[in-house]
């Protein structure tokens, strides 16, 4: 028996129990999730197969619009969350203002911020994409953008899937860091990864290097610094796609970072409320950092939906180096 595999829903049952008060709201955010992953996943996997590629435009054989499996990404996360009656603000890479919710979810406790699949540029080449989401409790408020701007330290959970050569499942609801790897066979996430911890050093760096020219002097100083280091030789490896750079590294060590450059990137690429501080929050579960330069992602307090910033975060070592050589060429 205890050799058992043990499945995500067992698994959050499990948690759940830990807590007195939970009524089991938020594992039915949770579990809907997992569950809208799946379909993802299903999607991702036969994207070549039925060319469900292309354009929002485009029509399949039958006449119907085909869509783009962003868009369609985006709308399996509202069906699976807004039925539950349990989320009552919702914020997504692909949405430009709040989601608009049913009447029953009102009365919902939570807020959810996700990017539905991100890498996007990477679906067309059969590259790892992945979901990115965060949950928060309710703010008392007029507004319900009050509830989806809260500090990522208030963040209750956060997760990504990663669409690769196997689909996973890893989050975090602040007691450390699991993951779970779908067994197509029997429709299930199975407990593969138990508490991961992200070494406290690693040898990897992954940054698009092609801005280097448009980089802050500390920038540059210290990736010279991270390819010539007097103890161990780095490798570099840059996907272009946050959730499968971040999950490499958070199993072998290393640093992800977009900074901010001087053209295109002024204020970094990566989206605070649904990419910088889901992450954010699992690296520090984990054991490591994450920072803008300047400060603790999680201690910033968004300003708006879809505000950019810089992220650097990973073992403890490599980012409190870039913190060193941040302060050091300012
Ligand atoms: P997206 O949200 O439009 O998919 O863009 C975010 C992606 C991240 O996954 C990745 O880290 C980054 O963009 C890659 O950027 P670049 O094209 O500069 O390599
Ligand atoms: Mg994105």
């Amino acid at each position: 028996m205890s050799n058992a595999p043990v499945s995500l829903s067992r698994f959050m049952l499990e948690e759940e129990r830990k807590h007195k008060e939970a009524v089991g709201d938020f594992t039915i955010i949770l579990e809907q999730i997992a569950f809208a992953a799946k379909i993802i996943s299903r999607e991702v996997n036969k994207a070549g197969l039925v060319n469900i590629l292309g354009s929002t435009e485009s029509h399949n054989v039958h006449g119907e619009t085909q869509q783009k499996l962003d868009l369609f990404s985006n709308e399996e996360m509202i069906k699976a969350l807004d039925p539950t009656g349990k989320v009552y603000a919702m914020a997504s890479e692909e949405v430009d203002e709040l989601i608009p919710v049913s009447d029953k979810s009102l009365e919902g406790k939570y807020a959810v911020v996700f990017d539905p699949l991100d890498g996007s540029s990477n679906i067309d080449v059969n590259v790892s994409i992945g979901t990115i989401f965060g949950i928060y409790k309710k703010v008392e408020s007029q507004n319900p953008v009050d509830s989806l701007l809260q500090k990522g330290k208030e963040l209750l959970c956060a997760g990504y899937v990663i669409y690769g050569s196997s689909t996973m499942f890893v989050y975090t609801t602040g007691n450390g860091v699991n993951g779970f790897t779908l067994d197509p066979s029997v429709g299930e996430f199975l407990l593969s990864h138990q508490d991961i911890k992200i070494p406290e050093y690693g040898k990897i760096y992954s940054i698009n290097e092609s801005n280097y020219d448009r980089w802050a002097k500390g920038i540059q100083e210290y990736v010279k610094f991270i390819k010539n280091h007097p103890d161990r030789q780095y490798t570099a490896r840059w996907i272009g796609s946050l959730v499968a750079d971040f999950h490499r590294n958070l199993l072998k060590g290393g640093v992800f970072l977009y900074t901010e450059d001087s053209k295109k990137n002024k204020n970094g690429k990566l989206r605070l409320l649904y990419e910088a501080n889901p992450m954010s929050f699992i690296v520090e579960q984990a054991g490591g950092l994450s920072t803008n330069g300047q400060m603790r992602i999680l201690d910033i307090k968004p300003t708006s939906l879809h505000e950019k910033t810089p992220l650097i975060l990973g073992s403890k070592y490599e980012v409190e180096k870039y913190l060193e050589f941040r302060e050091k060429y300012v």
